[in-house]
């Protein structure tokens, strides 16, 4: 944890400068128009934020710290075959690949700071088993902010230039200790509400998948490369952008990304996830193990009839498949024999995009990477769907909070856009 703080500090030094320099020679340089247009259609294509942890290319796909997914599962250290959910904090947080003893160094860090404090595990037991697990996840990240070290921080006498310490010290008590949030719904939502304590020697997904009550490596081996998958998309989704705008006030990582987890939680957004299986499982019922092209067309045919979208497809950047459900399927190619829900997202990959390009209203008509996660966990025995934007929201932990330490530490202001009421936009566009 150590050689993390002394990386960071040197970064940071670094990158301030940076900041510094362009404000300095090109703070009033114009790098973009806005359109009328981008105003009331949510802000499409505009650039107006930074985040360092990763970028977003329409035809490309996801990129972490300027590697794509298949050049992370080459690169950084792993467990079998994906990487290690630590190396890939680790890159987003600094920058590099980390070595394998550094990889290992934050796997123990976090492994440390794995368990809850009590009263949050009772507080977490006595919640409603109806409460859905989404509401579950965001109270009980949001009860992870007594204590925290950013608000001592701020109270004391630290100087600004020296948040980005605590914040770095909440960021990971986070992604340590929300794998045991998430386990601690499932088990009382869907079992026995027993649960195994977190392991000292375990990686992040081999815990959290023992503590939801696995014994397989296998779903271990899936549980690594969902929480790559799902770790980072760029800072303007709803979820990262949330958390960035909370954050921005100076709240601390906690009700900063619970806000984010709350973001998650739309249908558009991350629950789609669980959108995706429960349309799946429908479908699947309808047409049996071994549907033709025409019977997925029927059914889909059915949900754009009733003025619904299809779930799992779409994508308000990408312009092409998701090269993340590219990697879904080349996983199941690789260690799954013959699932028949599997076999039904394949096909439905053959069927769809046709089906909305001869709709022509979807910008985007390819599956993104909720089109097949939900049908991989369902694989190894996790069917519980209502279940999943939560392992969603514990993989986007990641992300969310390596950005919000460089939010600190490029010392970026509160956020604060202006609005305008129609009336003031007519009399822009007249004007302009
Ligand atoms: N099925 C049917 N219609 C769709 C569609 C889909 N999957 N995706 C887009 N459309 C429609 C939109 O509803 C919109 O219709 P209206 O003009 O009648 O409002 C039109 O096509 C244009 O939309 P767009 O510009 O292509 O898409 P947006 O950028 O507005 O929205 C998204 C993107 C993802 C919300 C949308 O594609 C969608 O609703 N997809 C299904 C839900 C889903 O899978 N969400 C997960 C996205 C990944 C994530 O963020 O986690």
């Amino acid at each position: 944890f150590q050689s993390l703080r002394v990386i960071l500090e040197e970064k940071i030094t670094v990158n301030r400068e940076r900041v510094a320099k362009l404000r300095r020679d090109n703070g009033e340089t114009v790098i973009d128009q806005i359109t009328a247009d981008q105003i009331v259609k949510g802000m499409r294509g505009m650039r107006a934020l930074v985040n360092e942890t990763s970028t977003l290319d329409p035809y490309s796909g996801i990129k972490f710290r300027g590697l794509t997914i298949p050049e992370c599962q080459a690169r950084l250290p792993k467990k079998h075959n994906q990487p290690l959910p630590e190396s890939v904090y680790w890159l987003l947080l600094t920058g590099d690949i980390p070595t394998p003893s550094q990889a290992e160094e934050l796997r123990s860090e976090l492994a440390s700071r794995a368990s809850l404090p009590q009263h949050i595990e009772d507080m977490l037991n006595s919640l409603p088993k109806s409460l859905h697990p989404m509401v579950q996840l965001s109270i009980g990240v949001n009860s992870l902010c007594e204590g925290n070290q950013f608000d001592k921080a701020f109270k004391s006498d630290c100087k600004r230039a020296d948040y980005w310490k605590s914040a770095l010290e909440d960021a990971l008590n986070l992604v340590a200790k929300i794998p045991r949030i998430a386990a601690i719904i499932y088990r009382n939502a869907f079992k026995d509400g027993k649960i195994c304590a977190p392991s000292q020697s375990c990686d992040l997904a081999e815990n959290l998948g023992r503590m939801l009550g696995w014994d397989d490596p296998n779903f271990f081996e899936l549980l690594r490369l969902y929480l790559t998958l799902h770790s980072d998309h760029e800072g303007g989704n709803v979820s990262a952008h949330t958390t960035h705008l909370v954050g921005s006030g100076l709240c601390d990582v906690f009700r900063s990304y619970s806000s984010g987890l709350n973001a998650l939680a739309g249908p558009l957004h991350g629950l789609a996830n669980q959108e995706v299986l429960k349309w799946l499982i429908e479908l699947w019922k309808i047409v049996g193990d071994n549907p033709t092209e025409d019977d997925i067309r029927k059914y889909v045919e059915g949900t754009m009839k009733k003025g619904q979208v299809v779930p799992g497809y779409g994508h308000a950047v990408l312009r092409v498949p998701d090269p993340r459900f590219l990697i879904e399927l080349e996983y199941k190619k690789n260690y799954i024999q013959n699932d028949p829900l599997l076999n039904i997202v394949e096909l439905c990959y053959k069927v769809i995009p046709d089906m909305l390009k001869q709709q022509g209203k979807a910008k985007n008509p390819y599956p993104n990477v909720d089109a097949g996660s939900g049908a991989l966990l369902h694989h190894y025995g996790l069917r519980e769907y209502e279940f999943f934007t939560v392992l969603f929201g514990v993989s986007r932990a990641i992300g969310c909070s390596a950005s919000q330490v460089w939010d600190r530490a490029l010392l970026l202001p509160i956020e604060r856009p202006i609005s305008l009421t129609l009336e003031s936009l007519e009399e822009l566009v007249q004007q302009a």
